[in-house]
């Protein structure tokens, strides 16, 4: 009933939005409100969990444990406060499966600097990670909380895993 009800507002909303621009007027302010964006509905009705995280020059996060409810989408920003230049002290935000081998992870990213150290071959579900940053760099990064469980993350430069890792806490 209801799936038939948003077909045929669907459909009415597509005309009207196609005779607006037929008209050549702004119809921009209907788009926001047609139902044809329900796929977006999803992640709208989830937990937005902002968390932000620094690394520095020490070879060091700001904190070893992060926490997020399940079913979350997470918005995480990775900030390098440091000085020293990429090339010597970059750092990234890696956050590997479950199933993954970290210290075989970060063995294998360290080779691949033509992949921003990031080992794909030994990828297990879910693997998300920032770029790798140089000094004052920042960036955010978007994903779903993976399943309830604790996950690892690291930073995958050279050297750099054994004093930075933490876990991500989904419950
Ligand atoms: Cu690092």
């Amino acid at each position: 009933m209801i799936k038939l009800n948003m077909k045929k507002q669907i459909l009415i909303l597509a005309i009207g939005t196609a005779l607006l621009s037929a008209c050549g007027s702004s119809e921009t302010k209907k788009e926001e409100t047609t139902p044809a964006e329900q796929p977006t509905e999803q992640p709208a009705d989830k937990v937005v969990v902002e968390l932000s995280i620094d690394a520095n020059d020490d070879m060091k996060y700001s904190t070893n444990v992060l926490e997020v409810p399940a079913g979350s989408h997470v918005k995480l920003t990775l900030n390098n406060i440091g000085k020293l230049p990429k090339e010597s002290m970059g750092h990234n935000w890696t956050l590997l499966g479950q199933a993954a081998d970290l210290v075989a992870y970060a063995t294998a990213s360290m080779k691949a600097v033509d992949n921003d150290y990031q080992a794909p071959e030994l990828y297990s579900d879910p693997i998300v990670y920032t770029k790798m940053l140089g000094p004052g760099e920042s960036q955010t990064i978007e994903f779903d909380a993976p399943t309830p469980g604790t996950y690892k993350y690291i930073c995958t430069f050279p050297g750099h895993y054994a004093s930075m890792q933490g876990e991500l806490i989904v419950k």
